[in-house]
Parts: structure tokens; sequence; C-alpha cells
């Protein structure tokens, strides 16, 4: 006893749900960095998993380690990322129905990591065939490749995600891998022409000049020198220690391969990426053209092209529609990789299937400046946050009510007041903002600032300086506007938010792009776009209906959980500041927490019948009666268990362990004897 308690005080407890004041959050977090000490970085509350980024590699991802886990009751190892994805999988299989694992935590918390350690658990422990192998290498590899185009060097994190990626992994009904197919949500193209100091922009462009072929680099005209491209130096930081961009260079062209693109699908790829700083393939007279004027409709005395009227752009105007076109290059050539790996993932076959999906976005962040896209990725998590709350929080207590269990309500914030803040119809900021966003030549950034302060200045989670009390509006400059997100404040510089957000390419950077030689970038720029007079749905809309969209997909599914916590703002391993910096909510289940249910009758009159003379082999009388004469036999304690209406919920898993041993035991027992009776016959 005396020695437990000391493993105990030492390691933790690996279910939050056991521990004795396990509705304190300091308790949590007591709990959580004793065991990251001790290089347990995982951690349950019920089925939710903890996972504490160890900024180290650990030996715990192992074969070996994937086959211990695999087919093992839940609760039975100590918690790992492999027990979650194993129990999703045999959930799945057992049950016929589609789940979604949801990874959440700040940026640099250990998302996307995590969703890659899912994804290699099923690559290994799924069954293989040769056609199988096939779909599981392209699953595994389309990874590197939409992280060369899609992450980046931020001061949060070395990898960061600059896109929302969900991918549903499709399995047959015996647990093949048979597909996948990947949804990305808005990609931060700012990045490709802007970055802050200590920021690189996207991978792909370093792994190309660092790692590319003698003959590419000759053949696309480039150098191989970073600080020779100012889209790629802005951040002054073209190395990153902890990246290998030459041999990261290597892993993508072989990955691509795998996937199913041709050498000159490949070619013509980095002749995109290169053509962002380069724009290749254009005849060079049209493309100087296309970046210095405007076509405009109406005849006046300027320029003439042909019979085309054109009006010479200001130097700054060039910039923007030079910038306007290499975001939309990078962003449509990014839309068109997804879509190819798509095409390589997808499935043919008709037959039913079942899928997991895994989300893994950019977390929440916040910088010293903070733009419109923070703005973008801060709301993307509020609304995932609400998901979760209605999934588990509120479902949780909704079931106890239903069941007529006791219970009292666990105080939580619910963030819908700021989702709202942010996107409700005609008041929220996204509607004020796109308003602004169709007063071209009146509106300006503050303009938008200054009806926010109008229109939703009251609201408790908004602030201006206009609004601030006299101490909070010296750290508010008179542009910024702060949101008091559900993860904690953040300032946003309102400079930018209606450019961004209209991201207008002008028509003839578009008609330029038609000209090219590269069949991507002609693919990317289809002639039959209409150049409608419509204005196209803005950014922020945009988005707002993708992630309604998303919210719809992961309603239909089972949802698990991996909530991602980082350990320290220094990137490094053994410092351990485990803080909830940002107060991110951890589900604190009341009095008891109830992890495993089952209802009555599957309890009593089927599995655990044979356990108890009274109930076996017929229980004549009702389920809730059998259940009870079962578990006072069993000799389950009051504190242990909770029955209600339908089901009956258990505390421990260990309880039910131990009960479904006894079982096995049994039935074992029941099986000799039989066999016994007709030995002979
Ligand atoms: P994120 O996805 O949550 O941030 P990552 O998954 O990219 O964060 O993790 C950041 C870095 O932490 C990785 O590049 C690894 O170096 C390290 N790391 C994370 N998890 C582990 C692990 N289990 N074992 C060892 N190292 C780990 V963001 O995409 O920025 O929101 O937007
Ligand atoms: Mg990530």
């Amino acid at each position: 006893m005396e020695a437990s308690l000391t493993a105990r005080d030492r390691v933790g407890i690996q279910d939050f749900v056991l521990l004795d004041a396990h509705t304190s959050e300091t308790a949590f977090l007591d709990n959580l960095r004793k065991r990251f000490h001790e290089n347990l970085i995982y951690t349950y509350i019920g089925t939710l998993l903890v996972s504490v980024n160890p900024y180290r590699e650990l030996d715990m991802y192992s074969k070996k380690q994937m086959d211990t886990y695999m087919g093992v009751n839940f609760f039975e190892l100590p918690p790992h990322i492999y027990a979650l994805a194993d129990n999703v999988f045999r959930t799945m299989l057992s049950e016929c129905n589609n789940h979604f694992i949801l990874i959440s935590g700040e940026s640099g918390a250990g998302k996307t990591e995590a969703s890659k350690k899912v994804l290699q658990f099923y690559a290994v422990s799924c069954p293989s065939t040769k056609v199988l192998n096939n779909v599981r290498d392209r699953l595994v590899l389309s990874n590197p490749v939409l992280e060369a185009f899609g992450n980046a060097k931020t001061l949060k994190n070395d990898n960061s995600s600059r896109f929302g990626k969900y991918m549903d992994i499709q399995f047959d009904h015996q647990g093949g891998a048979v597909g996948g197919h990947i949804l990305s949500y808005l990609l931060e193209k700012s990045r490709v022409v802007h970055q802050n100091h200590g920021e690189r922009n996207f991978h792909i462009f370093y792994q190309l000049v660092e790692g590319g072929e003698e003959d590419l680099l000759r053949w696309l005209g480039l150098e191989r020198n970073c600080q020779n491209y100012n889209y790629l130096v802005q951040g002054n930081c073209t190395k990153v220690s902890s990246i290998n961009d030459k041999n990261d260079w290597k892993t993508v062209r072989k990955a691509l391969s795998v996937i199913d693109f041709s050498e000159g699908d490949t070619e013509n790829l980095s002749v995109c990426s290169s053509s962002v700083f380069q724009l290749l393939g254009i005849p060079a007279q049209v493309l100087q053209q296309g970046l210095t004027h405007r076509k405009i409709e109406a005849k006046t005395e300027e320029v003439i092209y042909g019979t085309t009227v054109f009006s010479p752009f200001s130097v700054d105007h060039a910039v923007y529609a030079r910038d306007a076109l290499a975001k939309a290059i990078y962003g449509r050539t990014f839309n068109w990789l997804v879509n190819r790996i798509n095409e390589s993932l997808a499935n043919k076959d008709s037959s039913r299937k079942t899928v997991i999906g895994l989300l893994d976005i950019y977390g929440f962040e916040v910088f010293n400046v903070n733009s419109f896209e923070q703005f973008c990725i801060n709301y993307c998590n509020e609304k995932l946050q609400q998901l979760f709350i209605e999934l588990t929080l509120k479902s949780e207590q909704e079931e106890y009510k239903l069941e007529g269990i006791e219970w009292e309500p666990v105080p939580y914030f619910n963030n819908k007041i700021i989702c709202d803040l942010v996107e409700a119809k005609h008041k929220g900021i996204i509607s004020l903002l796109d308003e602004e966003c169709l007063r071209p030549g009146e509106a300006t950034d503050l303009t938008f600032l200054e009806k926010m302060e109008e229109k939703i200045g009251g609201h408790p989670h908004f602030v201006t300086h206009k609004l601030a009390d006299q101490k909070t509006r010296k750290t508010l400059e008179r542009g910024d506007f702060r949101l008091l997100h559900y993860a904690g404040e953040v300032t946003y510089c309102v400079v930018g938010f209606l450019d961004k957000n209209n991201d207008l390419l002008y028509r003839n950077g578009k008609e330029v792009m038609r000209q090219s030689k590269n069949t991507i970038i002609r693919l990317c720029f289809p002639s039959t776009e209409p150049d409608s007079k419509r204005r196209p749905e803005t950014v922020v809309t945009q988005f707002k209906s993708s992630l309604v969209g998303l919210t719809d997909i992961l309603l239909s599914k089972e949802p698990w959980y991996v909530r991602c916590i980082k350990p320290n703002e220094a990137k490094q391993p053994g410092e351990v500041l485990i803080k909830n910096r940002f107060s991110i909510p951890i589900p604190v289940y009341n009095e008891i927490k109830i992890i495993i249910c089952g209802t009555l009758k599957l309890f009593c009159s089927c599995r655990y019948k044979p356990l108890c003379p009274d109930t076996w082999p017929n229980w004549r009388g009702t389920a809730a009666e059998g259940v009870r004469c079962l578990i006072k036999y069993l000799g389950y304690r009051s504190d242990e268990y909770k029955m209600g209406r339908t089901k009956i919920f258990i505390r421990h898993p260990k309880t039910l362990f131990a009960t479904e041993d006894a079982f096995q035991v049994c039935k074992h027992k029941l099986a000799t004897r039989i066999q016994a009776k007709y030995k002979g016959y």
C-alpha cells in the first residue's frame, strides 16, 4: 500500500477522473506535471486523451508499442494515442458507424504530430495486402507533401500548420484502409508575400532552393541562395535549426512519386512554386503589362494595346497587383494539389465503407501583432470549442438528466457568446466587415473599426481604445480591437482587414495566367471561370460557410478527443511550465464521472447473467431488478456505480474489468462443462 502510494505520488494518476479532487484545475495541472516529469505525456479524462508536447523524441512510437496497444481494452494499458486510435478503430468495426477524432490545442501543442501518429498506427495495424499497402502509403505520404506546401515556421512553431485539414480515412468492413479524402480550410496565403520577423514563407520554397537538383534549378532559372529572393527573406530567418530543407525536399519528391504524380506534374508543381517569385512560363512582355496596367472597359486616352484600353498602375498599385497574383497562384496551386491527392486516394469501389475522420487545424495563436489571419484562425478555434462543449459537457449532462441520475451541474464557460459576436447575422464582426468591403473607395480599416464600436461596443467580449477604461487603454492603440476569446485575450490590429477579406485579383492578372505554358497554372486559372461582375464571396464569409460544412460533417459522426497542451513557450524539452495559459477549459466532471455505460439489458440479461445464480440461466424480472441483483452478488460498492433509467454507469473501469474477467472465467468453465457433458455423444 505504502509503495503504491509513493508511486502514485510520483507518477500521478493516469485517468484524471480517478483523481480525488478531480474538479479542480490545479489538481489537474499538478497531476499532468508529475506525469510529464516521468515522460508520461499522456493522461486520460475518461476516453478523452490529454497530450503534453515533450519536445523530444520519446521511445514510445515503435512497432512494438503499436502491437502492444492493438486490440487491448482501452483502460488496461497506460494512456497512449495508440490506445485511443485502436479503440476508435474497433468501435467503428463493431458498431459499423463513422467516427472522428478532434485534435485541439494552441499552436505548437502537438496536434499535427498526434494526427500523424494516429495515421501511422492505422497504417501498421490495419489488414495488409498489396493493394491496401498502396493506399496506406499514399495516405501516409500525403502528409509530407501537404506540410511542405501548407506549413511554415512561425514564432510559435517551427512546423506550424497554416491551413486546416480534415482527413477521412475509409475502411472496408474488415478494417482494411481502402481510401481517403482530404478537405482543406483557408490557407494563410498572405505568407507568400509577407513574413513577420523570425518567420518563414512556406517550407516548399526553401526546400526547392536548398534541395532542388542542379538541372531543375537551372531549368527554373533559380539560384541556390534564398537570400536572392525577396519573398523568402522578409522574416530574416531562411535557416531553421530544427529543419533540414535539403532532406525534406527529397522526402517530398519521393512522396509525390508514390502519390501518382508524374515527373511532368512534379516539375510543373516546382514551376508553380518558383513562379510565385519568378512567374515563369508567361511571355515576359505580357506579364509585365499584366502587373503594371489595369485593363479597363471605358475608352480613355491612356495607353492602348491593340483594341483594349489599359491604365498604368502606380508603383504601389503594381506591387499590390504582383502580390495579389503571387498569392492567387499559390493558393490555387495548393487547392489543385489537394484535389490531385484526393484523386490518388479515391476509392472507386462502391461497397459500404465506414470512416474515421482526423481533424487537425491551426491552433489558437497570439502574437505581438495579430491580424486578419489570426482573427480567422482564432474564430475557427472558437467554433471547435463550441462543438466540443455541445458534444461533451452539454450532452453528458443531458444524458444524466435523461437517465434520472442526480448530478450537480458542472460550471463551464460556454463560448457561444463569442461565436455569436463574430458570426451573428447583421451585427456580428464578420457581417460588419463584409459591409465595409462593399463600400470600395469610401470604407477603410478605420471605418470598419468605428462601425464595430458603434454596433457592438457594448459587448462584454469586445474592447477598443475608445471603449477601454483608463487602465486597459495604455495597452491598446487606436487602430486595435481586442477580443476576449475563450482561450484568452487577443488584440487585433485592424490594418489590412478590408484588403485581405476582399482578396481581389485584377482581372488581367487572371488573363495573363491563362497564357501560361504551365498546365497546372492554366488549370488553376481556367478560361471558363466567369469574370463576373458579381462580387465573389469575401474570404471570411467563405471560411464561415466552410466551417458550417465541417460542423455538419462532424455532427454526423461519433466524436473522440485529443487535447494537446504546450509545456512551455521556449519549444524546449524538460522545461515544464505546464500552465493552462490560455485557460483552455478542461472538461472537469462532478461527483462521479461516469465512464462506462452499458444498457441494463445488455448488462444483466445478456452478458453477465451467468455470474449470478439468481440471474442464470434466465431472469424473469425487469432488467433493472436483474442488474441490482447481479451487482449485489458481485459486491459493487454503492459509490462505484449509478443506476440510470436505461443504463448503468460505472465509475472505475477496473470494476468493469473485474466483472469482465470473472465473466471470461465463467464462460470458460461453462464451455468445459458443456464439452464434458457431450463427450462421447
Ligand atoms: P501543432 O500542430 O499543435 O501546432 P505540432 O504537432 O506541429 O504542433 O508540434 C510542434 C512540434 O512539437 C513538432 O514539430 C515536434 O517537434 C514537437 N512535438 C509535438 N508532439 C510531439 C511528440 N509526441 N513527440 C515528440 N515531439 C513532439 V499549429 O500547426 O502551429 O497549431 O498551427
Ligand atoms: Mg499543426
